[in-house]
């Protein structure tokens, strides 16, 4: 029987033992693809899976079985490794639990076998660890722009699409690697990991369906800090995540840095009249400051409204514990250009202006866009994740020309609207059968938008129970959109006899 406390190299003796990976999707693969390479002897276990990962596990050398009990017990596992998406209750890994079984995530175990590929001085890459209920993707994309324009050999990786085991496998290797995680990766963390920089860039509602509460979800983000070499970075703004590096199990000379659009204490990174500066990673913090960036260069990268600004300064202060000069983090914000699918004008047409938000998957993200526009015709809804809308339907209520509404859960949508937002035109749009929901959902929107009005797709809701993720669904909102200008649709388009699905409900009763 191997020791589990052995295993923290690529070059331990992983040979011939037994580990049961659970899920087969882009981090399942990963991991058994990592195994059987290690010469582990490693058993798939999935609800289902595309044809051709099934096919790969073959040529790799490892088994699939559907996801069964007896499967997994038959098989005996030393070891169980979860994708993120399975949730602590499901029944194979209580299974696990109940025999006193190790249950690691993927993040832990790249942890482990970080050193296949090493740095010309012989040790592994630094990890940079980036999570917050919003702007992960944003912030880490621009970390690792950042590292790169400061000369070192840097990539995005985690929840942002790349699994860290497929990155610390990458033959070339790397200096650094900034990690995205998610609240689920988070959890199968067991304070192993010790990364040179850290940060939660906030916290809101998201997720209590898989963690339970708003305590456990808040938990596992905050084990992001665990271990920090160098600097926990924080949001001034968010006393959240300030307590959380207050209670971080640090390493000794790790730092507390604080960022936030205002003028930066020592140890801080800030904005003063116009001017991002760092007031942290310097030896006279106390009485100068050095310039990363104008609000000028924000502006023109599309990083100048307020949760994109927050994003920069986080990421500029992950990059300066990394070392990274000051010119190096300026040439990499002008050489910046924001994602697809977060706040993205679409088109604009007689005064409409078309926005695809399908990032906004939760209500923290949802109010930063809304924030954003005077006067919205919103198209919300989707899987709610357990969280009430309530809260972001009263807030923003006098914004808001029209609500559509999409999705498996508009009745809680419905209820909210009725309670805090009555006077708000509600138009529900229903699944075709063919086609999809997008090209009634801008038909609705074209019927009722005025010109000034923003028409913005911020769901405030995971897409999974209409689309194949948000990309998807902004891909088929923006295709809908021009497929309706180059039509000659526009805000007048309403004598259409084809409205479709769309069911104009307003008042809300
Ligand atoms: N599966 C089951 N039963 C379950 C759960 C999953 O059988 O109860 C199986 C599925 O049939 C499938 C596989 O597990 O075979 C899918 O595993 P997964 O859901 O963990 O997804 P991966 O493809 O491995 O992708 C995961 C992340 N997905 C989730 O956390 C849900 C990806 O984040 C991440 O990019 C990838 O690992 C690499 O790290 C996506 C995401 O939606 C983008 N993240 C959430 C978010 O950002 O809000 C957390």
């Amino acid at each position: 029987m191997t020791d589990l406390d052995d295993l923290t190299s690529w070059n331990a003796d992983w040979r011939d033992m037994r580990v049961a990976v659970l899920g087969l999707g882009v981090t399942g693969f990963a991991a058994a693809d990592t195994l059987a390479e290690l010469g582990a002897e490693v058993l798939v276990l999935a609800d289902s899976a595309e044809d051709e990962r099934r096919r790969l596990l073959e040529v790799i050398g490892a088994r699939f079985a559907e996801t069964s009990e007896d499967a997994l017990a038959a098989f005996d596992p030393e070891l169980v490794i979860a994708s993120p998406g399975y949730h602590p209750d499901h029944p194979l890994l209580l299974w696990a639990a109940g025999r006193g079984i190790a249950v690691w995530g993927d993040i832990e175990l790249a942890w482990r076998l970080r050193d296949k590929v090493l740095r010309a001085d012989g040790t592994a890459a630094d990890w940079i660890l980036i999570t917050g209920t919003n702007g992960k993707t944003t912030t880490t994309q621009l970390t690792a722009t950042m590292l790169v324009a400061g000369g070192l050999r840097a990539a995005p990786c985690g929840n942002i699409g790349v699994p860290v085991l497929d990155a610390i496998r990458d033959p070339g290797g790397f200096d650094v690697l900034v990690v995205e995680l998610s609240s689920y990766q988070l959890h199968w963390m067991h304070g192993l990991v010790s990364p040179l920089a850290a940060t939660c860039l906030n916290l809101a509602d998201d997720h209590f369906d898989w963690h339970g509460s708003a305590q456990a979800y808040r938990d596992a983000k905050a084990r992001v800090y665990e271990n920090t070499r160098v600097a926990c970075v924080y949001n001034l703004a968010d006393e959240a995540t300030r307590t959380m590096v207050e209670e971080a199990e640090v390493l000794e000379g790790a730092r507390a840095i604080g960022f936030g659009a205002t003028i930066p204490g020592p140890s801080d990174v800030g904005i003063v009249e116009g001017i991002l500066v760092d007031r942290a990673f310097l030896d006279d913090r106390h009485h100068a400051a050095l310039e990363l960036a104008t609000m000028d260069d924000l502006r023109e990268s599309g990083l100048d409204a307020p949760h994109s600004i927050q994003n920069v300064l986080a990421a500029s202060a992950l990059a300066r514990a990394a070392d990274v000069p000051p010119t190096a983090i300026r040439d990499a914000i002008r050489a910046f250009r924001v994602d697809s699918h977060r706040t993205e004008r679409v088109a604009e047409s007689r005064g409409v202006i078309w926005v695809d938000d399908s990032k906004a998957t939760n209500a923290h993200a949802a109010h930063a866009a809304l924030s954003a526009f005077d006067s919205v015709v919103w198209i919300a809804g989707g899987q709610l994740k357990d969280v009430d809308p309530a809260p972001l339907i009263a807030r923003h209520a006098a914004r808001l020309r029209a609500a559509i509404l999409i999705g498996s859960e508009r009745e809680v949508l419905r209820a909210a609207f009725a309670r805090h937002a009555p006077g708000v035109l509600l138009i529900e749009v229903e699944e075709p059968e063919t086609g999809g929901v997008m090209p009634a959902v801008v038909r609705a929107a074209a019927s009722v938008a005025q010109p000034g009005d923003v028409v913005l797709l911020a769901p405030s809701a995971a897409s999974f129970d209409q689309f194949t993720g948000y990309a998807d669904r902004g891909q088929r909102f923006a295709d809908a959109v021009r497929e309706h200008l180059e039509r000659g649709g526009a805000a007048d388009d309403t004598d259409s006899p084809d409205l479709g699905p769309a069911d104009p409900a307003a008042p809300a009763p």
